[in-house]
């Protein structure tokens, strides 16, 4: 931290134009709705968004979502096949962690800041980490201790340890029961095991219930009992927030870690399974994923709205489950920051992923980027510049809480001012609304004053339990906070300046498509250090300065250093293969205007191959073929969805062929599914069981995410590399 330097004061006026005149005038008697409320047929669109801002958390949801941030684990017998899906078949004896300790995950998430371990007890392939007594299919019939294990008991005393809260998840859908489609029979089943896992192990804090299911067509169809599932919770866990597939907690709609820019913790979107509730989200064609989910817009709508907070759920990699292959890609502590900022301060609650390895282990990347993410926040939080500084002015009612932060709730179009004892730069902006009063900011401003002169600093929509700001750093005499518009009389419990700590971006590793490295920093500034031999770079490794040929692939770790070389950012890896130069497309259906077949093989995962998608068009299966103009040994390949926002066209299912002279074909594997693909669309990499020598490849997309017609692929790719030299 630099030092706050000379004495002045502090100004901050805050305006507020609240659109409703009166509406705080009832104030002490202002009805207050938990959970959420029904309108009144005849409604106005001001009456609604007035009952909306009346609408408040239970006081379960509002004890979850002052946690900020929690963590999950992914482990499973996936740790030890390599799989993100398991399909059920696995045999029990592959579960065997080597070094397991639940107590170095708890400890090593503790530290990171985080506040509750949820673990899949059991994941879509049915294994449980349990000694269950409803299947054979757990720990109990595993080599790992001799069967005498129990994951969820070493986490609960870990957790105890530690004081970390303790959540379960539960996957709805399993692959290896035997009822499963059985609707009657698998309800019994399932709430056996939720009796268990409620029970058996104290205090739970949070229930999962995962929402996919990728059984095909002709799958086993289970009509799941959402009732009995949430009256069993309620009862044996009364103060267990039920979440995704629950009526308490909100997907925030992505796996990629980022929320949405306006997030209303009052949605129209209805919450959980049951089926009324998915009545209601049909007629309003809303969903976990849509862009809008309470704004007033869609308040006009709706019948009723609920307190339904969103939370942000990611990995750390870019796979749920850990993959020795990925011991690379752990997010760097710049992306963990960038993620916190647009969850956390998006108001979201952020559940991180972080899968243990083999071993039983949480993994020594992955530890080294919380370690640098807890240290940020601890240097962002360690000076609140508004600490202790009081609202004054005319027409103010204000109040300090226990926390000396500053709380207001200013009626009207009023003007408060705040004193503080020395002048500040600052860069981050912390507001939160008391959510206990409901959430009613719509849109703000940031003003400051330097000298005789306003100018406008930053707009921001909703504020909810959380915003926090970003912008380059100002100094400023007097800084104003501007409610544009409101639900009624905003609730306002915190008003922060912050100074955060430099945090250097990470460098961006391309390659084109004749096999030439580009390495890029957003930096300014920054001199980038790299190697080719996996080497961790240093001070002393060479610098780049022109593109780097590497077109028969290879590992490039690179590093940004600043001021002096005295600064270093993450170690960015990326690991490529035989560069594309030589490739020719044989074969492939007609492309729509701009998206030509050439594309997907260029190199450039911002450019894609899609076929048309309007008109009189050619449904699936989509078939490419690939001369690449050489013969290699092949030992997988690699699919890299498409790189914008909509992921329309997003392979799900395919076939993959090989062929040493085009004429003769030799399929690698049987028809193949991209597990999760449609919630996290990452670059996907197959791998055969066994080699194939080859010059030309054959790519069959068979269905897409959203069972469109048509496809989109970013880049089709090869692994030519054996696993041993990859990892
Ligand atoms: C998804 C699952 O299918 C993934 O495997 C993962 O568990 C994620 C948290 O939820 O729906």
């Amino acid at each position: 931290m630099k030092t706050i330097s000379s004495l002045s004061k502090i100004i901050i006026a805050v305006l507020l134009a609240l659109f409703a005149a009166g509406c705080g005038r009832n104030e002490k008697t202002k009805t207050l709705f938990s959970g959420g409320v029904i309108f009144p047929d005849t409604a106005s669109l001001a009456t609604k968004e007035m009952m909306a801002s009346q609408v408040v958390p239970f006081e379960r949801q509002y004890e979850w979502q002052k946690l900020e941030m929690t963590a999950f684990i992914h482990f499973t017998v996936n740790t030890f096949t390599n799989k993100e899906w398991g399909d059920g078949t696995e045999p029990e004896s592959v579960f065997n962690p080597t070094e397991f300790d639940a107590g170095q995950w708890v400890r090593t998430l503790q530290e990171a800041g985080m506040k509750m371990v949820i673990i899949t007890a059991k994941h879509h392939d049915g294994f449980c980490l349990w000694p269950t007594e409803t299947t054979e299919h757990s720990v109990k019939n595993s080599p790992w201790r001799d069967g005498k294990g129990d994951v969820l008991k070493d986490l609960r005393s870990a957790c105890d340890r530690y004081g970390m809260k303790f959540g379960i998840y539960l996957s709805p859908w399993d692959r290896n029961a035997k009822s499963y489609g059985d609707s009657p029979e698998y309800n019994r089943f399932f709430l056996a095991q939720l009796n268990e896992l409620l029970t058996w192990y104290g205090r739970v804090d949070e229930v999962w219930f995962d929402g996919a299911c990728a059984e095909g067509p002709n799958g086993k169809k289970q009509e799941y009992d959402w009732e009995a599932y949430y009256g069993l919770v309620h009862t044996l866990q009364p103060d267990a927030v039920i979440a995704v597939m629950g009526e308490d907690v909100r997907w925030v709609g992505t796996e990629s870690g980022y929320g949405r820019d306006t997030e209303w913790s009052v949605t129209a979107l209805a919450p959980g399974g049951k089926n009324d509730m998915k009545e209601i989200n049909g007629k309003l064609g809303l969903s976990p994923s849509s862009p809008d989910l309470g704004s007033s817009r869609i308040l006009d709508r709706a019948d009723r709205v609920f307190w339904y907070p969103s939370e942000v759920d990611v990995s750390i990699r870019p796979g749920w489950f850990y993959h020795p292959e990925e011991d690379n890609r752990v997010k760097s502590v710049h992306k963990l920051v960038d993620i916190y900022f647009s969850s956390v301060g998006k108001n979201s609650l952020l559940l991180l992923n972080v899968p243990p390895d083999r071993r039983g282990l949480i993994n020594e990347n992955d530890m080294a980027s919380l370690k640098g993410f807890r240290s940020y926040l601890d240097s962002l939080y360690s000076v609140d510049m508004l600490k202790g500084s009081r609202p004054y002015g005319q027409g103010t009612s204000y109040a300090i809480d226990n926390d000396n932060t500053t709380s207001w709730s200013p009626e009207g179009k009023v003007s408060a001012e705040f004193a503080a004892p020395v002048s500040i730069t600052f860069n981050v902006a912390m507001l939160q609304e008391d959510i206990t009063k409901g959430q009613h900011v719509d849109s703000f401003t940031l003003d400051i004053r330097k000298g005789y002169e306003w100018e406008h600093l930053i707009s921001g929509t909703t504020i909810g339990y959380k915003r926090l700001l970003r912008f380059p750093s100002v100094t400023a005499d007097e800084v104003r906070l501007n409610i544009i518009s409101s639900r009624g009389r905003a609730h306002i419990s915190t008003f922060s300046l912050f100074r955060s700590p430099e945090i250097i971006a990470d460098p961006i590793i391309n390659r084109d498509k004749e096999g030439n490295i580009t390495l890029l920093s957003e930096s300014p500034y920054a001199v980038i250090k790299y190697t080719l031999d996996g080497s961790e770079p240093t001070r002393n490794s060479p610098s780049w300065l022109n593109p780097v040929a590497l077109p028969d692939g290879g590992i490039v770790k690179c590093r940004s250093y600043i001021n002096n070389m005295s600064d270093s950012g993450s170690t960015c890896t990326e690991i490529f293969d035989i560069a594309p130069a030589k490739w020719k497309i044989v074969k492939a259906d007609a492309p729509a205007i701009g998206y030509e077949a050439e594309n997907m093989i260029d190199g450039d995962i911002r450019t894609m191959y899609h076929t048309p998608w309007d008109g009189e068009i050619k449904g699936m299966p989509h078939e490419v073929t690939i001369d690449m103009g050489e013969v290699v040994t092949l030992y997988g390949f690699t699919y890299t969805p498409r790189y914008d926002e909509n992921k329309s066209g997003t392979v799900e299912r395919y076939s993959f062929y090989v062929s040493e002279d085009g004429i003769k074909w030799t399929n690698t594997l049987s028809p193949g599914i991209f597990d999760n693909i449609k919630n996290n669309p990452v670059k996907q990499t197959v791998m055969f069981s066994k080699p194939h020598t080859c010059r030309y490849f054959r790519f069959i997309a068979r269905t897409s995410i959203n069972n469109e017609k048509w496809v989109s692929i970013a880049e089709i790719g090869v692994v030519t590399m054996p696993p041993s030299v990859r990892h």
